[in-house]
């Protein structure tokens, strides 16, 4: 049943790959293949939110991770790293252009944040996106055991649900959407509308970060396929699957219940408090506030140097603040750590030259010699770096124009064991829904983060810690592990009922896993 991976090494078979029961499939792997300017390579841990909200669960689960290494026209044999099976996907140049930087970077993100930037449709890369989710429905196909659990990630890969489960009917198939799914309104633009709601409704259960995301996803199914949905489960009728050879007698596909809900990813928040607890971040934090002149307030900003993250709004509204003398460069500084992020992409590079104009002109107009007005930073730093700029910083600010839940929000708020600290956090943020005793925004309205700035810096230290507390409880019990066994479960729940072919049972082994999971 197992079929060989087209772009996946040679040597790989179903025998030596090991027949996982349990199986990512995400478009980064959770390494990256990195080239030196002398010629040599190595692999590198990965940062990013999908991956630290993976790799608790891979290796608490012992499963194979499929997905790209981040280099274009490499192939490379599976390998284990750091107790992960890894199973890299070979991707050419024009596919990491097409269906990579163009159809997923270009066409569904901007399009699923709200059209933010304007998304912009090719046929092409549409081709090369189908092309390249067969691949990886290939690949997870000819990893997977008999049974096995596959759980795809993300908007790269939404063809991937219903190719698997034309090729492994006895595959149990999970996807999860990390970014928003937009309203029907927005989404109808796309050509290829339909196509993607069938790919998605070949999984079991189909996760989202939030509620809403998953009423547009159901409106969207109905409007576009006219299947019934009663929330949270779509009804997807039995299909013939036509005889490809002459005497094949064709497959017939039973009418099945997919379960599309929100499970609001988390963080692995224990990890983050374990840092800040530490001594020497808790140095370094200081040392970081007095190279920065130890002004009363410390104000944070770390995103992705994306456009839907808002930093232009944050940066326009704490301009004016200066401007009108309502702050002043010797009490308050901001630091903002952009880290590099598609770069190639030309509305990534635009953006770049827009924020770091911007932060020019403000602290061309007013830092002072001993006191900058933002501290900017346009890096990637270690994790160990990052919580220190957590525990700097007095006032953090999250003002994405539209973001699936972010992760920053959730740890900073873990990393506040001193239950200090104010967190100004937008609406249009999935983590909003939960965080709800942060200091919420809308982005747009730049008066109203003027005043929750002021707010945030004038908060006094008892309210701050109430509201601290409340939200800490909430991201200390709701953890990546919490989410992933929540996830789990629902794809395990989708499967009751079903008789389990043989001793091997994976979802068994699934069941045993979430436990596990749970008590970690
Ligand atoms: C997508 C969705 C959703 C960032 N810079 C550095 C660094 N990071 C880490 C952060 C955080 C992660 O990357 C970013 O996660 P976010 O959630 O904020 O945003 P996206 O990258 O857009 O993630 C998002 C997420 O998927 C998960 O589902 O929440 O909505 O867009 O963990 O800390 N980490 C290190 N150095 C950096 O410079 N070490």
């Amino acid at each position: 049943m197992a079929q060989r991976a087209h772009g996946a090494n040679e040597n790989m078979t179903p025998e030596n790959s090991g027949g996982y029961d349990f199986v990512v499939v995400s478009n980064r792997l959770p390494v990256d293949h990195v080239i030196a300017d002398d010629g040599s390579s190595t692999w590198q841990h990965s940062p990013g939110g999908l991956v630290t909200a993976l790799e608790p669960v891979m290796r608490a689960a012992d499963g194979a991770w499929v997905g790209w290494a981040g280099q274009p026209d490499l192939e490379f044999k599976p390998f284990v790293s750091d107790g992960i099976h890894i199973v890299p996907v070979t991707l050419s140049s024009d596919e990491v252009e097409n269906y990579y930087e163009g159809f997923s970077n270009d066409t569904l993100w901007p399009l699923y944040h709200d059209v933010i930037a304007p998304p912009s449709y090719h046929r092409e890369w549409w081709e090369s996106y189908v092309l390249v989710n067969q691949r990886f429905a290939d690949a997870a196909a000819a990893v997977s055991a008999a049974g096995a659990v596959v759980w795809v990630q993300d908007y790269q890969l939404q063809l991937v649900p219903k190719m698997l489960r034309t090729a492994r009917p006895d595959l149990t198939i999970g996807f999860f959407n990390h970014i928003p799914f937009p309203p029907y309104g927005i989404y109808s633009q796309l050509p290829w509308r339909t196509q993607i709601v069938e790919g998605l409704l070949g999984a079991d259960v189909i996760g989202f970060q939030r509620v809403a995301d998953a009423s547009n996803f159901s409106r969207a199914v109905r409007r576009l396929v006219g299947y019934v949905t009663k929330n949270p489960y779509i009804e997807v009728p039995g299909t013939e699957v036509p005889a490809s050879e002459p005497n094949d007698q064709g497959q017939r596909q039973p009418p099945r219940r997919v379960l599309a809900k929100a499970f609001p990813i988390s963080i692995d928040s224990s990890s983050f408090e374990e840092l800040a607890r530490r001594p020497e971040i808790q140095a370094r934090a200081k040392e970081i506030r007095d190279g920065l002149g130890n002004p009363k307030t410390i104000m944070l900003g770390v995103d992705r140097l994306d456009y839907t993250k808002g930093i232009g709004h944050r940066l326009k509204a704490y301009g004016e603040l200066l401007a009108e003398g309502r702050l002043d460069v010797e009490d308050v500084t901001l630091v903002q750590v952009a880290s590099p992020s598609r770069e190639r992409v030309q509305a990534y590079m635009q953006l770049r030259d827009e924020i770091e104009l911007t932060v020019g002109r403000i602290n061309g107009d007013f830092a002072t010699m001993s006191h900058t007005a933002i501290s900017y930073h346009h890096h990637g730093y270690p994790r160990e770096e990052m919580v220190a700029l957590y525990l700097a910083a007095d006032v953090m600010l999250v003002t994405a124009l539209r973001d699936g839940m972010n992760l920053v929000a959730k740890e900073y708020v873990a990393s506040r064991f001193d239950g200090n600290g104010v967190l100004v956090l937008s609406e249009f943020a999935g983590a909003s829904d939960e965080l709800r005793r942060s200091l919420r925004i809308n982005p747009h309205d730049i008066d109203g983060v003027k005043d929750a700035m002021i707010q945030a810096i004038e908060m006094p230290q008892l309210e701050q810690q109430r509201r601290m507390r409340a939200m800490r409880k909430l991201v200390l019990r709701n953890d990546v592990n919490q989410w992933s066994a929540d996830f789990l479960s629902a794809l395990r729940g989708s499967k009751n009922g079903d008789s389990v072919k043989d001793s091997e049972d994976p979802l068994g082994e699934l069941e045993w896993t979430i436990e596990r999971i749970r008590r970690h």
